[in-house]
């Protein structure tokens, strides 16, 4: 081969790999997989679907407005409004609680960055790439302010990343450093849980303060396709699971403490910490400002996408089993399985893998002031398509949402600012945009 000739082969080979590496690094990108078997049974009933959680103690919930739709969702229509550009693989983007007006949004690598009035600061809010791997469905994943952030010298504020094994961290962290409230001191982190992951994908990331006060952490279900260690419907491990756990008051040795009232605190293999299970990625999950309502994007096998809504009449979703690997959305899986769906709590909506969808990413209530007619509207979509999607926040179990916009966007997340109104990160084009309607 001539030395052009080899240089040009050498070029087209490197362009391949930049290629390959670009499609394989979505968030979700299952090979379908062969059949599982099961290793535990599903539970005949949820311990108790009745028990209400605490009320609202924090400042993450202030508005206690009604949830009902406005009359103007079929109709709305979505626009986007970019915010700030130039973001590395933006994955989440959220606010403090403090005041401040702040937007974080999460960068994979592993920094937190600040945008406030309409601008990208330069200097990171956090910057932990060196113990995070990154890449695929890896990388820094959610972020939690605790809900007093800025208040009487309260300055912890959590995250979940994976580790440099793969494995899930969610971890402390505090703000202000030195003195200075947009850097955050990255030797100040206080391991708060170490899950071992068995392979790649599947992590979940979603990590928010539910109106409770409690910290909830959304974790797949180890990874590969189809479940294969039928963690979802185990309950001795905390994959495949909602976790629900206290920051604030450390117990039996814990850097934590687990609420009295999760479900599944009477000891035996059962992991405490649980609150709800069934899933297999809880990718993103939020509450609604306005209610308190559980709302849970769970990425499907290959069929299926799903959004799970729990409210406060279903306990918040306490102890409830949301179906995973026996169903995928509303439907028996593997496909053409027969089961019984009695067990599980079914998807308030699902939409199938048509239109280019591969993954859901759970979104928001809209419970802001600049778009009266999108209140009481949900709002989220799905990564590969672009498509948002728009559905009631008081749809009754197996609506049907609409889509509001093809955004031509690779969605990560949505987010909201501390007055409730609504962004979304943009993965491959790096931007931070705010959901508009008229
Ligand atoms: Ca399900």
């Amino acid at each position: 081969m001539n030395p052009r000739v080899r240089v040009l082969a050498t070029l087209v080979a490197a362009a391949s790999v930049v290629l390959a590496v670009l499609l394989v690094s979505r968030i979700e990108p299952t090979p379908r997989a062969p059949s599982s078997p099961r290793t535990a049974a599903p539970r005949s009933a949820s311990p108790s679907a009745t028990t209400s959680a605490r009320p609202s103690a924090s400042g993450s919930n202030p508005s206690g407005s009604s949830a009902g739709p406005s009359g103007n969702l079929s109709s709305v229509r979505i626009a986007l409004q970019s915010v700030a550009t130039g973001l590395d693989s933006p994955v989440f983007v959220g606010n403090a609680g403090d005041g401040s007006g702040r937007l974080f949004v999460i960068e994979q690598a592993g920094r937190i960055r600040i945008v406030q009035n309409g601008k990208l600061a330069s200097q990171p809010f956090l910057d932990i790439r060196d113990r995070v791997s990154d890449g695929g469905e890896r990388g820094l994943l959610g972020l939690a302010f605790h809900p007093g952030y800025g208040k009487s010298g309260e300055s912890r504020f959590y995250v979940d990343y994976t580790d440099l094994k793969g494995d899930t961290v969610i971890a402390e962290y505090r703000g202000g450093a030195s003195g200075d409230p947009n850097r955050a001191d990255p030797a100040s982190e206080k391991v708060l849980l170490h899950i071992d992951q068995p392979f790649p994908n599947h992590n979940g990331g979603g990590t928010l303060f539910g109106p409770d006060g409690f910290l909830y952490i959304g974790m797949g279900d180890g990874g590969s396709g189809g479940d294969p260690m039928g963690n979802g419907q185990r309950l001795d491990t905390l994959l495949g699971k909602i976790l629900r756990i206290d920051v604030d008051h450390p117990s039996s040795g814990l850097p934590y403490g687990v609420p009295d009232d999760n479900p599944f605190t009477a000891g035996g293999s059962d992991r405490a910490e649980i609150w709800a299970y069934g899933l297999r990625n809880p990718w993103r999950f939020s509450f609604d400002r306005g209610n308190g309502d559980l709302w849970i994007g769970d990425v499907g096998q290959n069929r299926f996408e799903e959004v799970d809504r729990a409210t406060q009449e279903d306990g918040l979703g306490r102890g409830a089993d949301y179906g995973w690997n026996i169903m995928e959305g509303a439907h028996c899986y593997p496909s053409g399985n027969a089961c019984d769906r009695t067990p599980y709590v079914l998807p308030v909506t699902e939409y199938d893998h048509s239109s280019g969808n591969c993954a859901v990413i759970g979104g928001y209530v809209y419970r802001g002031s600049q778009f009266p007619a999108l209140t009481g509207g949900y709002v989220f979509g799905d990564e590969c398509s672009g498509q948002i999607r728009l559905l009631s926040a008081s749809a009754r179990t197996g609506a049907d949402s609409r889509v509001a916009l093809d955004s031509g966007k690779e969605l990560s997340s949505f987010g909201e600012d501390e007055a409730g109104e609504l962004y979304l990160t943009d993965l491959a084009g790096g931007e931070l945009l705010q959901v508009t309607a008229r």
